[in-house]
């Protein structure tokens, strides 16, 4: 016996992207007066992936404008990032603080 023929519904059509794109954050480093600027250095190469002379710009930029860009990242890996910050931070005495804001 022939299959039923579809009465309708059951095709939905893809108009619209499959995948949505990941909502990105800027994370941004705070300057404070008591974090050594070798910690940062060490935190912006370690955490954030940058090159020792890359890290420094970045530290030097938060030292002397207040906050800085790190990178930006999808929610949940920004998330991470300022935890990790945060926990390096507080195990080693510093005040040391990242934050993140919609791109
Ligand atoms: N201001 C700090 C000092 O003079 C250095 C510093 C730089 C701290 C960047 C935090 O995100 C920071 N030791």
């Amino acid at each position: 016996m022939a299959t039923e023929p579809r009465t309708g519904g059951e095709v939905l059509e893809r108009t619209q992207q499959e995948t949505k794109k990941p909502e990105l954050y800027k994370v941004l480093l705070l300057n404070d007066d008591y974090t050594t600027m070798d910690f940062v250095v060490e935190v912006l190469e370690s955490v954030f992936h940058k090159a020792p002379a890359e890290a420094y710009r970045i530290m030097m930029a938060v030292h002397t404008q207040g906050q800085g860009l790190c990178g930006v990242y999808p929610f949940e890996v920004a998330e991470t990032k300022v935890a990790t910050v945060a926990d390096l931070a507080r195990g080693h005495g510093f005040p040391l603080r990242a934050t993140m804001e919609p791109e």
